[in-house]
C-alpha cells in the first residue's frame, strides 16, 4: 500500500480547494509542504522579509480574487510575526488561511524548538483556530477552514500542524479528499424586503451607506441599479469606494459629512456603524436617522443604532430583491432638493480643496501629489494607501473605479499594510497598474518587502510621501517641524536601487507627473521618494476625529 504524509496531504486538500498559489516566509518544519507544493503545482510567493506581510499579501490576494488566500509560515516567532494581520483580516472582514508549523506533538511542555501557543494567539482574531493532531484529519479541517474563512461574513482563520503530523505517513487509501463548496448567498426575508421598500419610498432625505462588504459581495452592478432605480445618493467607506463608480452623479463623497448629518434614513449595505461611520451617533448623524441594513451578519443587525429593518443576506442577492420588488415605475427622488442640497455642498468643498490641487509650490501638498498620481493612472489601476494624513487626504481625492480597487488600512487603522497589499494585488492583476501610496513613517513598517516585489518581478509602483515625520500633531510637538523649516530627507529610492528597482526622487510639484509615467513605463519595481510640505495638512475639517477633542487625529 503506497504511503502519504502529512505534507502530502496537506497540499493535495489545498488543491482540491481551488489552490493554486501561496504567499509564504517557510523555517522550521515547513521544508516537507514546499516540497509537497512543488509537486502538486502549487504556485509560491515565497521567502517574504516578514510573516506579517506575507499573510497580508495573501488577504489582499484573497479580497481581490473572493478566492481564499493561504499563507504559510514557520513556528514559534514565525507564526506569531503573522498575528498582526490575523488582526487586520478580523477587523476588515477579509479571508485568509494562515498555515503555521509547530513543534512536535511528543515533545510539547518540554521545550521544542520554536514551542509556542499558536492555536491560542490565533484563536481570538480568527473564525477557526485549529491544531491538526493527525494527517488523515487534514482534508476535512482544510475544507473546514476555507468553508469558514469564505461564508457568511468572512476572516481569517487558523490551521496548525506539528512537525511530526508534516512527516507522518499514512495508507493512502485512508485518506479522503474533498470538493470546494461555492460560497453561500443567502437572500432577504422577502416581507422585510416590502418593509424597507415602504421606509425607503417615505424618506425625504435618504442615502445609502456603501461598505467593503458590498465589494466582497461583488455587488457591483446591483449596487448601481439600484441607485439609479432610487436616484439616491451614496457615500461610499474607504474600501466600499468603487463598487459604484466615485464619477457616477449620486455619489456625495465630496459632501459626506452634510449628507450624513442631513440624512432622515441610512440604507447601509455591507457597512457598519463603527467608527469609520461615527458610530451612527449624533451630531454626525441625525439623532432621530432611520437606518435599514444590508449584512450578511445577522448579528450585525442593530449594532450600535435602532435599526428599523435589518435585511439578513448577502449584498449583491438583497440589493437585486430590491430592484426587483420596486417595479419599473420611476423614484420621485430625482428632482429632490435634498439632491440639490447635496450636489452643491459637493461643489463649495471640491471648489476649497482645487486651489491646493492646483498649486504647483514645492514641496508638494498632498492634495496636489493625489491630483497628479489621478492624471497618471489608469481606470482600472488598483490602489493601495498607508499613513495618517496621506491616507486622509487619498479616502477624498484618489478616485475608484472599481470594486476592491482600492485597499487601506480600513477599520482595522493599521500602518504598514500598503505595501504587503500591493504585492498581493499585484499577483492577483497581473498586466495592470498597481500604486502603492505610503506615508514615510507607515512604509517603514513593511518597506523591505519591496525587495520580494523586486525579487518576483512585480512591476508595481510604491510611493513614499516623505514628510520626514509621523504625522501634523507629531511634526509639531515632538519634532517642532515649523512651516518652512528643512527636515532629513531619507533617500528610500535608493532603496529599490540597491534592490535591482527602479528610483526616482521628486524634490518639487511639477517633477511628478514625469516621475510617475517613467515608473509606470519602466515595467520593473519602482520607488517614487516625494518630498512633502511635512506642515501640509488636510483641509479643515467640521468635527474632530471621533467626534472628540484631545485625540490624536489619524
Ligand atoms: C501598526 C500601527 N502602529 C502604530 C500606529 C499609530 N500611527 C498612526 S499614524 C502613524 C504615523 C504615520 O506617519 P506617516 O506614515 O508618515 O503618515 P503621514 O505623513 O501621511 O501623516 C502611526 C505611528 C498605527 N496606526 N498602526
Amino acid at each position: 500500500m503506497s504511503k502519504v504524509t502529512g505534507a502530502d496531504i496537506l497540499c493535495k486538500s489545498l488543491k482540491a480547494q481551488g489552490v493554486d498559489r501561496l504567499f509564504d516566509l517557510p523555517g522550521d518544519p515547513m521544508g516537507p509542504i514546499l516540497m509537497a507544493c512543488y509537486q502538486q503545482g502549487i504556485e509560491r510567493y515565497s521567502i517574504f522579509r516578514h510573516e506579517q506581510a506575507a499573510a497580508m499579501a495573501a488577504q489582499a490576494w484573497s479580497y481581490i480574487t473572493r478566492r481564499i488566500g493561504v499563507a504559510l509560515v514557520a513556528s514559534g516567532p514565525g507564526m506569531t510575526n503573522a498575528l498582526t494581520a490575523l488582526e487586520t483580516g478580523r477587523t476588515n472582514c477579509w479571508p485568509l488561511l494562515l498555515i503555521g508549523g509547530s513543534s512536535e506533538l511528543r515533545r510539547r511542555g518540554r521545550g521544542d524548538f520554536q514551542e509556542s501557543p499558536q492555536v491560542e494567539a490565533a484563536a481570538p482574531f480568527c473564525k477557526l483556530s485549529v491544531a491538526v493532531s493527525d494527517p488523515r484529519a487534514i482534508p476535512f479541517l482544510v475544507q473546514s477552514a476555507v468553508r469558514t474563512a469564505m461564508s457568511g461574513r468572512p476572516g481569517p482563520v487558523y490551521l496548525d500542524l506539528p512537525a511530526d503530523v508534516i512527516t507522518a505517513a499514512v495508507d493512502e487509501n485512508e485518506v479522503r479528499y474533498l470538493p470546494h463548496l461555492e460560497r453561500p448567498q443567502p437572500m432577504a426575508d422577502s416581507k422585510l424586503v416590502e418593509t424597507a421598500l415602504v421606509e425607503l419610498r417615505r424618506a425625504e432625505r435618504p442615502l445609502v451607506l456603501v461598505g467593503k462588504g458590498a465589494a466582497w459581495a461583488d455587488a457591483a452592478n446591483e449596487a448601481r441599479a439600484f441607485v439609479d432605480r432610487f436616484q439616491i445618493p451614496f457615500v461610499p467607506s474607504p474600501m466600499g469606494k468603487g463598487v459604484i463608480p466615485d464619477d457616477h452623479p449620486q455619489c456625495v463623497a465630496a459632501a459626506r459629512s452634510y449628507a450624513l448629518r442631513h440624512a432622515d434614513l441610512i440604507l447601509l449595505v455591507g457597512a457598519r456603524l463603527n467608527w469609520i461611520f461615527h458610530f451612527g451617533e449624533a451630531p454626525r448623524f441625525a439623532p432621530d436617522v432611520t437606518v435599514v441594513q444590508i449584512d450578511i451578519e445577522p448579528a450585525e443587525i442593530g449594532c450600535g443604532a435602532a435599526t428599523t429593518v435589518g435585511l439578513v443576506g448577502d449584498a449583491q442577492m438583497v440589493l437585486r430583491q430590491l430592484v426587483d420588488a420596486a417595479g419599473p415605475k420611476p423614484s420621485a427622488q430625482s428632482e429632490s432638493p435634498w439632491l440639490e442640497a447635496l450636489a452643491a455642498e459637493r461643489t463649495r468643498n471640491q471648489t476649497t480643496v482645487a486651489a491646493m490641487a492646483n498649486s504647483d509650490t514645492s514641496p508638494i501638498n498632498l492634495y496636489r501629489l493625489f491630483r497628479d498620481i489621478h492624471d497618471v493612472l489608469d481606470r482600472d489601476a488598483t490602489l493601495t494607501v498607508d499613513g495618517e494624513r496621506t491616507m486622509a487626504v487619498s479616502r477624498a481625492l484618489a478616485p475608484a473605479y472599481l470594486p476592491r480597487h482600492r485597499l487601506d488600512a480600513g477599520t482595522s487603522g493599521c500602518m504598514g499594510v500598503a505595501v504587503p497589499y500591493a504585492i498581493g494585488a499585484q499577483v492577483a492583476r497581473p498586466g495592470r497598474q498597481v500604486l502603492s501610496v505610503n506615508g514615510d513613517w507607515a512604509f517603514g513598517f513593511n518597506g523591505m518587502e519591496v525587495e520580494t516585489a523586486v525579487r518576483h518581478n512585480l512591476p508595481i509602483v510604491f510611493l513614499v510621501a516623505n514628510n520626514g515625520t509621523t504625522g501634523l500633531i507629531n511634526s509639531a510637538r515632538i519634532f517642532s517641524i515649523a512651516p518652512g523649516d528643512p527636515f532629513d530627507v531619507v533617500r528610500y529610492d535608493r532603496l529599490v536601487e540597491a534592490f535591482g528597482g527602479h528610483g526616482e526622487f521628486v524634490e518639487t510639484a511639477p517633477q511628478l507627473r514625469p516621475a510617475l509615467e517613467r515608473a509606470f513605463a519602466s515595467g520593473r519595481t519602482a520607488l517614487i521618494n516625494v518630498v512633502v510640505d511635512p506642515t501640509a495638512d488636510r483641509k479643515p475639517q467640521s468635527f474632530d476625529w471621533l467626534s472628540r477633542d484631545s485625540r490624536m487625529r489619524y
